[in-house]
């Protein structure tokens, strides 16, 4: 038989197949000896359990991308959820996590939430992602503003929601969706010392298409890759190549660069411009140290 999964917890994995039935399986032998560990999200073939056995997993079939946090297979989007108040934004994970999609192919759009908090701030950080080519959304998942347009955006396809812990993301998929998954206070995680959510795990909707809660996190390290590649992963930058006095240009320090000129004169926000910046010092170095 074939199915998705939907969670896989202390190596058991729930498996829903097409016609809507689920089952619990555990993955073969051969599949731990070939180090393939099934992803939330994989498509696989499996044997069913005799009556409440559980079953075995046999094969996970080939994955179409794959993301490493939120750890998950096969999704179509990723809404990046950041906060216009509490925790403090970090942009800088935002970047990092545009970056990531692109490189798997999976259509980004940044979410900002709890613009009730601070709708100077959010305006600012959806301003930073004009440019971006993914769509930006503001919303207050308390009152429910601007939830009505993301819905539409992510309708019927499966995606994911990503980000720091405690920007809300469980709260917008029970206000998007209706459902009933646990949140937490920001005093309540801190004191605990952990995330509410604990577990990625994939909700079947109403009408077609899936949703991922997976818990927040605030370390993504981007592949390692020459850092003179990594402008082309930004793109404000786009409009500009071939414009620069030196060729290649990495946008950072160079005379007679398109890019400053245009973060100058306000054409691209200058705190993109920035992390870029930090970024690509980051990477330059990763790269040196590569083969110690
Ligand atoms: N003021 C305000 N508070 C919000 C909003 N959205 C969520 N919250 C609150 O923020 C806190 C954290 O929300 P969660 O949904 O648990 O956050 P999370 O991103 O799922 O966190 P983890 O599961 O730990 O990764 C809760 O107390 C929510 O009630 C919002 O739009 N405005
Ligand atoms: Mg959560
Ligand atoms: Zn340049």
């Amino acid at each position: 038989m074939e199915g998705s999964v939907l969670s896989g917890v202390g190596g058991f994995y729930t498996v829903l197949t097409e016609t809507g039935d689920r089952y619990t399986l555990r993955a073969q032998g051969k599949l731990r000896r070939q180090r393939l560990t099934p992803m939330v999200g994989d498509r696989v073939r499996f044997q069913p359990g005799e009556g409440d056995q559980h079953g075995w997993l046999e094969a996970i079939l080939p994955r179409r991308n794959q993301l490493i946090r939120p750890p998950v297979a096969n999704i179509d989007r990723i809404a990046i959820v950041v906060s216009a108040g509490t925790p403090e934004p970090d942009l800088m994970l935002v970047d990092r996590m545009l970056i990531f999609a692109k490189m798997n192919e999976i259509k980004p759009v940044v979410v900002v939430n709890k613009c009730d908090e601070d709708s100077g701030t959010a305006e600012e950080i959806a301003l930073q992602y004009a440019g971006t080519g993914a769509e930006v959304f503001r919303t207050c998942a308390e009152t429910g503003d601007g939830l009505e347009q993301l819905r539409q955006a992510l309708r019927g396809t499966i995606h994911a929601l990503g980000g720091q812990s405690g920007v809300g993301k469980s709260t917008l998929i029970n206000k998007l969706y209706g459902l009933d998954r646990e949140t937490g206070s920001l005093s309540e995680k801190i004191e605990r010392g952990k995330n509410t959510t604990r577990h990625c795990e994939l909700i079947p909707l109403e009408g077609g298409g899936m949703v991922l809660d997976t818990p927040g996190f605030s370390l993504l390290e981007l592949n390692l890759m020459d850092p003179v590649e990594l402008r082309h992963w930004m793109p404000e930058f786009d409009e500009h190549e071939g414009n620069c006095r030196f060729q290649p240009c990495v946008h950072v320090s160079e005379p007679g660069c398109s890019v400053r000129a245009a973060v100058a004169d306000g054409r691209i926000p200058e705190q993109r411009w920035e992390r870029y910046k930090a970024l690509h010092a980051d990477m330059t170095q990763r790269w040196r140290e590569r083969y110690d």
